[in-house]
């Protein structure tokens, strides 16, 4: 593995992510807390460790109709599961997504004081997973008082175009594309996301992107017989609420402060 990125983003990088809308990190943990968090959000798909109304959702892959939607519940033991949220509940996750280096760039490009919109696994289970189309992260969907800016995303498996790496439009994040929603009809693709345009990101196990949230991106399924996990984690300014009940959000720096949890039963951000 290369070296770690030191815990500060240099302004060359800064200026990248202003004018590109991502920017590879490389690998800002070590080997070891890789694996750990690999190992335990397979133990939380299986049900070894458990937690209280983290949002889960099967994927709709592997079969079970029903058991696809996504609700606070544990949905039985499998590794078949396509997104778990929540996960600052976890102190490894927690401990992860507090990492210095996101505590900087944060700082940098948000505030001082940081909540998270979400902090979701995304999984693209051996030989299944689902297309996901050309989007947007919250820019109409989601209902945010203060735009979402930065998604910082972690391969926790190697990722390729076979497995169903990342692909993005790099600069597309300049303008709220999509007239309703965060998802593209066909015509705002063929205009803003044409094939010459595509980024295929493919990743080493642990390597890291950092994203504009308005970064158009899309990911298709995992055709190989391992698993495409990854981390996903959205940083908001604290005082972001949501539009529709006014709620706030878990604040992770300076320090972490959890909110009531949010109890409706559909999340509001389906990619
Ligand atoms: O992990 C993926 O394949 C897609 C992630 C995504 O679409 C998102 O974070 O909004």
């Amino acid at each position: 593995m290369s070296n770690l990125h030191s815990p500060i983003l240099s302004p060359a990088e800064l200026d990248q992510w202003r004018e590109q809308g991502y920017i590879r990190l490389g690998h800002v943990a070590p080997a070891e807390e890789i694996d750990a968090l690999c190992q335990r959000i397979d133990d939380i798909m299986l049900g070894e460790v458990r937690y209280d109304k983290m949002l889960m959702q099967l994927c709709p892959s592997a079969g079970e109709e029903e058991l696809s939607r996504q609700t606070k519940e544990f949905k039985g033991s499998s590794l078949t599961y396509r997104k778990i949220q929540d996960l600052e509940q976890d102190p490894l996750f927690l401990a992860y997504l507090q990492h210095p280096l996101f505590r900087d760039l944060t700082a940098k490009i948000i505030a001082q004081k940081v909540s998270i919109f979400r902090a979701m696994f995304f999984n693209k289970p051996a030989e299944k997973g689902v297309t996901i189309n050309w989007h947007q992260d919250g820019a109409g969907g989601w209902q945010l008082s203060i735009p979402p800016l930065i998604t910082v995303w972690t391969a926790l498996d190697h990722t390729s175009i076979t497995n169903g790496c990342l692909q993005i439009i790099p600069g597309s994040h300049k303008s709220m594309i999509p007239e309703k929603g965060d998802l593209l009809s066909e015509e705002e693709r063929a205009i803003h996301a044409p094939d010459e345009k595509r980024l295929y990101l493919e990743m080493e196990k642990g390597e890291v992107v950092l994203l504009h949230n308005w970064t158009l991106h899309r990911s298709e399924t995992n055709t190989t017989d391992k698993p495409r996990r990854a981390f996903s984690v959205c940083y908001i300014d604290q005082a972001t609420r949501q539009k529709t009940n006014d709620r706030a959000f878990a604040q992770v720096f300076p320090d972490y402060q959890s909110v009531e949890m949010d109890t409706s039963q559909e999340t509001t951000a389906v990619y």
